[in-house]
């Protein structure tokens, strides 16, 4: 049983004091503003008078009404634009109107929610995804091509809200479809970057970065909501204060005030009523930030200082491991969390009755990894210095309300603060640090009493080198659950990262194998595949992802077969056009496609596919009538702007390539595509089209994909390795139906503790010699000698530490199988229908009913 937590009632804070937080008092004027519940009859408000009951005619109207009335635009003089915001405000008119409701039942309710904290959402575009969950597509399309607009061109206006670097971002985004789908009360809490992540360009093969001001001409989706404005606390020095009975009383001072403004994207849910709210934060300075630098240093000065309080949201920081150390990012980290925490305080308290009593019972908060873990201590820090809550009782209610998702195991990765660092920007949370600590170091020596090496693994504070705060020991302790993101990652989770926790902690850690949307990643994106399916088995599918399984009797039919892969040749004519337009090469939608579409990591091993290319190449290069099945490899990856092996792997990859591509002696048998600016739009246009999907990563290294069930979704079949989700993909599809090769993880760790030795396959394997002398050459980029110097030093010198080149061989061989399974039509069709059929497990549908009954205790609020 826990404590009991003694009712008290939420203070107001004096202005004089500015770190307390002002926990707001219920307003009855907000609640009252939300009573009155009744149902409504959302056409009514927007049907213009005298017009028909026509859902094109209506959507018609509303186009045009926005048209001339938000945009003050003539039809004849309308772009693009104009027609794609116009249609999306009379859309939006609808969720809206959904949005209220949704939100006037939970207040009314007092549900529990789940807020979801993520430093990163990559949403894309929001206009298909919205026609389709409010049933609106057909008739939005048809009052277009009425209004004499060509849907597709309109739709291609909305450029992606890429607010995320890759795997972890669109999680949070296919979780946020999900909730509100499911009738979950959710809320996603995050930062309104003005920058999203960098847009890729080629010149020379180099990846160029360039901004992505994605905000530049207005969003039609978001409302600003200045009213919700919060207001947090950083810097500053803690005065240690003694109250009148010898109570410790730190107080923090001299504080810099940011303003933290909310942006809010709703989130509808695909058939049904709900529609839930993404809340962006975006940084503003206070009046405060300003009068401190007008008075020192005059107007410029103040204007500067002021400018200095908006970087804080201006960018999302490029890297998907770990970059240690940077002040910006830990600052964007405590403001989205201090932000989002008081904006729950304000809700909670605002509703007559509840309390500290009850706020684990209403508030349960998800950390997207470690990146907003450090709302573990600022909840900490306002129950003791602001509500001067007891530790053990503040201690209870944080760890009731969190729950941690890690999503790597790589060391590099795992986030580490100096303590310097947070000394300075965040002191009474760094002295919040120790005291946790003290109670940690305490429970190992009950449990294993003498034990150092213990105490060392499990403090909160690596001495090592210079000492830092180790975030994911903070986030397991803060929390009641942490979770892996695949079965095999959080098997090795427990095994290899967390051991003392999981003995320490029983219970504590489990597996939520991620998912997908169907909505984005099958209806949405793929819309020939998905009336198909709905033509056989009806569109149940849609919301119950496991009705799929209903094809496995047609999969050996050859007519649903031929059906299946005429859709599957239709939309790779679509991404041939694409790969002309975009990288100028010509390829045959009657070829292969192969396909590896991630973010570039070595561990992720695209260089893998490189060499098997290069192999290739130079079999064809040495027998010119080698019969070998036509295959376009397609690429799609940005690299860190600062990961330089990374970004030499690309230049090799495009230059490697182009040479391919124009070679006439292979006579148009290979071809590499890598297409730019990999983003989810792009993703939804090269997934349906794809016949193969690489999923090649060194067993252990990738914690889960997601890419790979998007494409087995879209009847890819993978080649991969047993690692992340392809372990539990192999087992959905079946062996026979999923090529795997190389290494296991324990292969891998065996072959480390024997001492890898990259140069022994080298000399070894003829092939691999001449295949990695030849990238070491300069034969592909005449003149300029060491061009992929990096990569080629890697590989050997540098001790190849993805093992590229022990699972060379398994990796050509398991290739050859690919070639000769293709060769065979029907066989090849009769796997993809399996692989779409047999996936169903990873709907991301599926992975937020196990959140929200085995770590949430969330129940869905149907509305209506
Ligand atoms: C942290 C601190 C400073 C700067 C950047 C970061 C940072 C940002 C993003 C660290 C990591 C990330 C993203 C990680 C990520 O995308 N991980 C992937 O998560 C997916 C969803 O669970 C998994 O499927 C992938 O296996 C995993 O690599």
């Amino acid at each position: 049983m826990p404590p009991v937590v003694k009712p008290s009632t939420p203070r107001v804070s004096e202005p004089a004091q500015p770190s307390r937080l002002p926990l707001p008092a219920a307003n009855p004027a907000e609640l009252a503003s939300t009573a009155p519940f009744a149902p409504l009859i959302y056409t009514a408000i927007h049907h213009p008078k005298g017009s028909t009951d026509n859902p094109t005619e209506v959507m018609r109207s509303l186009i045009q009404r926005h048209l001339v009335s938000t945009l003050a635009r003539h039809t004849g003089s309308a772009t693009p634009r104009d027609w794609w915001v116009a249609t999306s405000l009379a859309v939006r008119d609808g969720i809206h109107e959904r949005m209220i409701a949704t939100q006037a039942v939970h207040n009314i309710h007092n549900v529990r929610r789940v807020y979801y904290f993520s430093l990163e959402y990559l949403i894309g575009r929001l206009f298909g995804n919205n026609l389709l969950a409010t049933g609106q597509y057909e008739a939005a399309k048809e009052a277009l091509e009425s209004l004499g607009q060509d849907f597709e061109h309109i739709r291609d206006a909305e450029v992606d809200m890429g607010l995320g670097n890759g795997g972890l971002g669109r999680l949070a985004a296919c979780f946020l479809d999900s909730l509100a789908t499911l009738d979950y009360p959710a809320l996603g809490y995050g930062i309104y970057y003005e920058f999203g992540l960098f847009k890729q360009a080629f010149i020379n093969g180099h990846q160029m970065e360039h901004p992505d001001n994605w905000i530049l001409f207005g969003d039609p989706w978001e409302v600003v909501r200045p009213e919700y404005t919060q207001q947090v606390q950083l810097y500053g020095r803690v005065e240690n204060v003694f109250d009148d009975r010898g109570n410790y009383r730190p107080r923090w001072v001299d504080t810099k005030t940011l303003l933290g403004v909310p942006h809010d994207i709703p989130i509808a849910g695909y058939g049904t009523e709900t529609v839930n709210l993404l809340r962006l934060w975006s940084s503003k300075a206070t009046e405060d930030f300003d009068l401190a630098a007008f008075n020192s240093g005059g107007y410029v000065e103040a204007v500067r200082e002021k400018a200095v309080g908006e970087t804080v949201s201006k960018v999302l920081y490029p890297n998907d491991k770990t970059e240690n150390g940077k002040e910006l990012r830990l600052v964007q980290q405590y403001f989205f969390v201090a932000c989002s925490l008081r904006d729950i305080l304000r809700r909670h308290f605002r509703t007559p009755g509840n309390s500290w009593d009850n706020f684990a019972e209403k508030v349960s908060v998800q950390l997207n990894d470690t990146h907003p873990a450090v709302a573990i201590l600022e909840l900490m820090r306002i129950l003791l210095d602001e509500q001067n809550i007891a530790w053990e009782t503040a201690w209870d209610v944080t760890t009731r309300t969190f729950a941690y998702t890690n999503h790597t195991l790589l060391p590099e990765a795992l986030e580490k603060w100096s303590v310097a660092l947070f000394q300075r920007v965040l002191p009474r949370h760094l002295q919040i640090i120790y005291d946790i600590n003290a109670r940690v170091m305490h429970a190992v020596e009950i449990q294993w009493p003498g034990d150092n090496e213990k105490k060392r693994v499990c403090s909160l504070i690596d001495e090592s080198g210079g000492k830092g705060v180790r975030m994911a020991n903070l986030a397991v302790v803060g929390c009641h659950a942490v979770n892996g993101v695949a079965e095999l990652h959080t098997a090795l989770l427990k095994k290899h990262l967390f051991p003392e926790f999981d003995l320490l902690y029983p219970g504590k850690f489990q597996n939520k194998t991620n998912g997908i949307t169907p909505r984005r990643w099958l209806l949405k994106s793929n819309p020939r595949l998905s009336a198909m399916i709905t033509g056989r088995i009806g569109d149940g599918w849609i919301r119950d992802l496991d009705l799929l399984r209903g094809l496995e009797k047609f999969a050996g039919d050859a007519e649903f077969q031929s059906e299946f892969m005429a859709i599957k040749r239709a939309n790779k004519a679509d991404l041939a056009a694409v790969i002309k337009s975009e990288c100028g090469v010509d390829v045959s939608p009657d070829a292969l496609f192969d396909v590896q579409i991630k973010r570039l990591h070595e561990y992720k091993r695209q260089h893998l596919n490189l060499l098997h290319i290069m192999a290739l190449y130079r079999r064809l290069l040495q027998n010119p009538g080698l019969d070998v099945v036509p295959r376009v490899f397609i690429f799609a990856a940005k690299a860190a702007p600062g990961y330089d092996l990374a970004k030499n792997i690309i230049r090799a990859i495009n230059v490697i390539g182009a040479r391919i591509n124009t070679d006439a002696r292979i006579g148009g048998k290979l071809k590499v595509a890598f297409l730019p600016n990999y983003r989810v739009s792009l993703a939804e246009k090269i997934i349906p089209a794809a016949d193969l999907s690489e999923q090649i990563s060194t067993a252990g290294k990738e914690a889960s994909g997601t890419g790979n069930m998007k494409l087995a979704l879209n009847g890819a079949l993978t080649i991969g390795t047993l690692d992340g989700a392809n372990v539990e993909i192999r087992e959905e599809v079946g062996d026979e139906n999923i090529f795997i090769f190389g290494m296991t993880v324990d292969e891998v760790e065996a072959l480390r503790a024997k001492g890898y030795k990259p140069w022994d396959l080298y000399h070894h394997d003829e092939e691999l010699r001449a295949i990695v002398d030849w990238l070491g050459s300069d034969y592909f980029t005449p003149g300029e000698h060491g061009a992929f110097g990096a990569l080629h030093g890697s590989l050997l010198h540098g001790g190849d530490p993805f093992m590229v080149l022990a699972d060379f061989r398994a990796y050509c061989d398991c290739q050859a199988k690919v070639d000769r399974a293709y060769r065979d039509t029907a066989g090849w069709a009769r796997m993809a229908i399996l692989n779409t059929a047999r996936v169903g497990k990873f709907s991301s549908d599926r992975t937020i009913r196990e959140y929200a009954n085995d770590i949430w205790k969330l129940s869905p609020v149907p509305i209506r």
